[in-house]
């Protein structure tokens, strides 16, 4: 290179130094066996994403990821004005209209605080922008454990003083105040976003609780509107509170992470366990007038939390006319871990014909909890696959959002007290001071970075003429009027397919095991 040409090169650099435009980084990629790829974080390095922006109207733009190797690939193309019909046509029905999408993210326990923070400070950067900022998948949504959970390494609650019913020695942990509050604050600090909090409790102190053990079947003690229910409800008040003094406010609250855990025999890690006759009760008579005579009465209260095998009973029982406890409720979550023994159409789907002025949320899913599971597996694409199922069929079900579980694990799946490790979409690698982004944090930013909060899914008819050929879908239209669309392929084959929008249409075509998100102006 001459001087004149590495002249030239300096002041582009400077150039888009000074404008801050900086392009997108590729995935550093590494294998752990035949497609199960991951991309590789350190200190020094770290896959980004350019900010979303669309063509001009004409023109759309699609990312695509696969299991062969693609991240998020960006490409452009014009609309076309076919006469002919392709095999598989999905149309876009602007004039549906569903849900007001609430967003797209992950929870902050115990362990991923842990596990983020044994990073060093830059490693911790990457990890934070890679989820929150603009350069990564834009997450707006995070769900944070009240104390401890068992994806903590220590037993504790905010109140272990016995029988302390005035919460005169409640107080926040380390936990918080050094480290869940503090990535709060950095991940808010680097997002375009409002990030929503959600906060949810385990456990109650022992001291509340029937069989004053930290597992095991137990429940508050008493009966709602006694001391023991006013007290919890307190709890929940002066948690929002403390938060507050740390300048962390909360979108949410759920009445209580799966309530019907702590019903079961041996259960092995905290919980509490409530009926949904009993959560009806605490709601009405304590929680919902605890948290309305407080300054937190725009936090929503979300009820159930818990499997939607549940549904529609938890839904019916809570809500239902004569029920003092539904005038405080906003919400209600699933969990995904039992779906495959409730099908969404007699669970979600119902309970929102039944109650469709409350939300529906997914609050948590993580894959290697069950038995048959593997805890980590790095590089795999199936896992990637079975949260776009799950997102892409709540969304079509009425659903707002979809929380995952931990945010980063360690390499075992970890640290969690009861070793009840699962995989994360980012395991941390901390000898190595590096983190592996897995497929399932490619499959969750195909929603998360595209669909943002004030979105409204709209109707996408599917028009067929090939025998068998299908794939998954979903639609919405954006808060700026555009339209986005993303696909599944979950086969070994190619799908060719066009989108069409009033009449003009994408042509197009979705490699074997792949998904893509198309996104365009609309005039
Ligand atoms: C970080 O990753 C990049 C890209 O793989 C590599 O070139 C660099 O040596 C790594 N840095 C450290 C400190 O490991
Ligand atoms: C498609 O049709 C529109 C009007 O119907 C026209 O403005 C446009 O130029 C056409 N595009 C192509 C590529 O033929
Ligand atoms: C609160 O903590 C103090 C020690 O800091 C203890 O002496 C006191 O008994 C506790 N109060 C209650 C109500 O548990
Ligand atoms: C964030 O929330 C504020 C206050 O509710 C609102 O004015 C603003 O438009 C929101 N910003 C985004 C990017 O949604
Ligand atoms: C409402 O809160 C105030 C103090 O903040 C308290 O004195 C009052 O008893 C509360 N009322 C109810 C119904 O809980
Ligand atoms: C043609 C074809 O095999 N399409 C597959 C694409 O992926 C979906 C699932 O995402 C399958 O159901 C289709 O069979």
């Amino acid at each position: 290179m001459g001087s004149r040409e590495a002249g030239l090169w300096v002041s582009f650099f400077l150039l888009q130094m000074a404008t801050g435009v900086m392009s997108s980084q590729p995935c550093e990629k590494k294998y752990f066996g035949r497609d199960a790829m991951v991309c590789v974080c350190n200190r020094t390095y770290c896959d980004t994403q350019d900010p979303v922006s669309l063509p001009p109207a004409g023109s759309y733009v699609m990312y695509e990821s696969s299991k062969s190797g693609s991240r998020l690939e960006r490409s452009e193309g014009s609309f076309e004005n076919k006469t002919f019909t392709p095999d598989l046509l999905l149309v876009l029905e602007t004039a549906q209209r569903y849900q007001v999408i609430k967003g797209f993210g992950g929870s902050i326990t115990d362990s991923v605080a842990i596990n983020v923070l044994s990073l060093t400070p830059d490693t911790q950067d990457n990890l934070l922008r890679s989820y929150f900022s603009d350069q990564g998948i834009e997450y707006n949504l995070l769900r944070m454990p009240m104390a401890s959970c068992d994806f903590s390494v220590r037993l504790y609650t905010y109140d272990d003083w016995p029988y302390d019913f005035e919460l005169q020695n409640f107080s926040l942990v380390d936990e918080d105040v050094k480290m869940k509050i503090p990535l709060v604050h950095r991940a808010r600090a680097m997002s375009k976003k409002n990030i929503s909090l959600c906060a949810s409790p385990w456990t109650s102190p022992l001291w509340m609780r029937t069989n004053k053990e930290w597992k095991g079947k137990g429940s508050l003690l008493g009966q709602a509107g006694d001391r023991y229910h006013k007290t919890w409800a307190n709890y929940f008040v002066r948690f929002l509170d403390e938060y507050a003094k740390h300048d962390v406010t909360f979108w949410a609250v759920t009445a209580e992470n799966e309530p019907s855990a702590g019903l079961i025999d041996n259960y092995p890690f905290q919980s509490l366990g409530f009926t949904p006759e009993q959560q009806r009760d605490f709601i009405a008579r304590d929680l919902g007038p605890a948290l309305a005579n407080s300054s937190h009465k725009a936090v929503r209260l979300i009820i159930l939390d818990d499997n939607r095998i549940h549904l529609p009973n938890w839904a019916k029982v809570v809500l239902s006319e004569d029920s003092q406890a539904r005038r405080y409720v906003h919400g209600i979550a699933t969990h995904w871990y039992l779906d495959f023994i409730a099908p969404i159409a007699d669970t979600v789907a119902i309970t929102h014909q039944l109650f469709p002025d409350y939300f529906l949320i997914s609050t948590e899913a993580c894959i290697g909890s069950h038995f048959w599971e593997r805890d980590v597996i790095l590089g795999s694409w199936d896992r990637g696959n079975q949260y776009s199922r799950n997102i892409l069929e709540n969304l079509n079900n009425h659903v707002v959002g979809w929380i995952d579980w931990n945010l980063a694990l360690d390499l075992e799946g970890g640290p969690n007290w009861v070793q009840n490790y699962v995989d994360s979409p980012v395991i941390v690698d901390v000898a190595n001071d590096m983190f592996y982004k897995q497929p399932m944090f490619y499959h969750m930013a195909h929603f998360s970075k595209f669909i943002p909060e004030g979105s409204q899914r709209v109707g996408l008819r599917v028009e067929k003429k090939c025998f068998g050929c299908s794939l998954e879908h979903v639609a919405a239209l954006r808060p700026d009027g555009s339209a986005v669309v993303v696909v599944l392929n979950r086969s070994g084959s190619k799908v060719p397919f066009a989108i069409s929008d009033t009449g003009r249409l994408i042509v197009t075509q979705i490699p074997a095991n792949s998904i893509q998100t198309y996104l365009w102006r609309r005039e």
